[in-house]
């Protein structure tokens, strides 16, 4: 069963480097004191045990990171946006759905404490103080802001399940199940009617949680007899036990301990897991005090602090108070803490990035001799400088070398004369 969910990723922008010279009296210009911008903030997806559904990723929400703010004077550089750390279930696959409706695997959050970045937030652009050297004292230019990453996303998650159904066959565990849950399992008054596990979201409140129903359990069943062994492997990774029982039959204690020691046999782990009694069908109740001499009979077998409950799947008696318990014991047993032998020392694992993109072209031919400049870098410095100003422009076009667009240019065939296009501004390549 998969949980999935469709989202927006939106991370922040840098902010602007600005131009700024440092005031001094009697002095015209100073030195260059433009700051730089602050970076916007990246959304990070960090794997964490305690959310178990994709719930609270609602169909077209937009998650975003703020922007950093611009370079100041007095070279200060402008505030970091924070980045935005985003909980997911352990277990996430994210797809980057982007460009295509079937996506592409960006990241697969398998354990505790693993992060992602889902949406780089853009660099802050350098201001004019950056730009100095030692031949030029008076940089006229400044970058903008690099843009934040921006990605539509598909979140899918294999749910793993908090509750595990269990029982003798045709005590009502798969009623139950469809009682609580808008799954549709197949129910009928024969044992052995459920074959293969089914999973069922319930939710409460603004949480939900999982449910899982097996086949039904019998004496030798770790042994492999009925169908049992196979699916108790199911139950060993939820959290607490319901152990579903038909209390209008005789030996509703019997059959509990012939189930448990099964459990025992298969696994500690099992045995150990903590359980709650649900005693099932008492609409077919004859006795009008069989509740409570069985609910006696139950605590003096189990201990005082068993949880019992009384419901019927059939008319639904008793089914909200069984959703509130199974909330409670699950609120006192914390998710499954990764394995440390998966190598988790600490909770926090690697940082996994999406795959870096080619490195892009930096030069369109556009025919007519004329050219655009499409070099990300070279295209913010255009935006953050004035590259109207004549001393400006000389500037620009000698950090086009630095940046290799230079080179670029020439090899489309640029020469002295040809017009170079970039972002709004027109000139013509000196
Ligand atoms: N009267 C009554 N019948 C119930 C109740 N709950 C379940 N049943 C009936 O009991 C029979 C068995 O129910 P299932 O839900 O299939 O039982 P199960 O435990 O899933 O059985 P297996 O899958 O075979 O292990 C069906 O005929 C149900 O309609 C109940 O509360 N009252
Ligand atoms: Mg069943």
């Amino acid at each position: 069963m998969i949980d999935s969910a469709q989202i927006t990723v939106q991370a922040g922008n840098g902010g602007n480097g600005i131009v700024n010279f440092r005031r001094e009296a009697f002095v015209p210009r100073g030195g260059p004191a433009g700051g730089d911008g602050g970076d916007g903030g990246s959304i990070i997806f960090v794997a964490a045990n305690s959310v178990n559904t994709l719930l609270k990723f609602q169909r077209g929400m937009v998650l975003k990171a703020p922007s950093g703010e611009p370079g100041g004077s007095a070279k200060k550089s402008g505030h970091s946006g924070e980045d935005v750390l985003v909980e997911v279930p352990v277990g996430t696959e994210v797809w980057d759905t982007t460009n295509s409706k079937k996506g592409v695997l960006i990241g697969d959050l398998d354990k505790e404490g693993d992060r992602l970045v889902v949406a780089k937030g853009g660099q802050g652009g350098l201001g004019n103080t950056r730009f100095a050297t030692s031949t030029n004292q008076v940089p006229m230019l400044a970058e903008a802001g690099e843009e934040g990453e921006h990605r539509e996303l598909r979140l899918n998650l294999k749910l793993l399940a908090d509750v595990g159904l269990i029982g003798m066959p045709n005590g009502g565990k798969s009623s139950i199940l469809a009682a609580i849950s808008a799954a549709k399992p197949k129910i009928a008054n024969y044992p052995f009617t459920t074959l293969e596990p089914s999973l069922g979201v319930v939710y409460f409140e603004l949480d939900a949680f999982v449910v899982v129903d097996i086949p039904g359990l019998i004496e030798g069943a770790h042994e492999g007899v009925g169908l049992g062994i196979e699916f108790l492997k199911h139950v060993e990774r939820t959290r607490v036990l319901a152990h579903v029982v038909d209390g209008a039959e005789p030996g509703v204690v019997e059959r509990i301990h012939t189930i448990n020691e099964e459990l025992r046999q298969f696994s500690e782990v099992l045995a150990d897991k903590p359980q709650m009694i649900v005693v099932n069908k008492i609409d077919l109740f004859e006795d009008e005090n069989q509740q409570e001499w069985l609910d006696d009979e139950l605590h003096a077998a189990f201990g005082d602090d068993t949880t019992v409950i009384f419901i019927s799947a059939a008319t639904r008696a008793g089914i909200d108070q069984l959703i509130l318990e199974m909330r409670r014991l699950l609120n006192l047993i914390p998710r499954p803490i990764a394995d440390p032998a998966n190598g988790l020392a600490d909770h926090r694992g690697p940082v996994l990035r999406p795959a870096p993109v080619d490195r892009p072209r930096s030069v369109e031919t556009l025919g007519d001799d004329k050219f655009r400049i499409i070099h990300p870098r070279a295209l913010r410095l255009a935006r953050g400088s004035n590259l109207d100003d004549w001393a400006v422009l000389v500037q620009f076009q000698k950090r086009l070398g630095d940046l290799g667009v230079t080179r670029d240019l020439d090899a489309a065939g640029v020469m002295p004369g040809s017009t170079v296009i970039i972002d709004d501004v027109e000139f013509e390549w000196d």
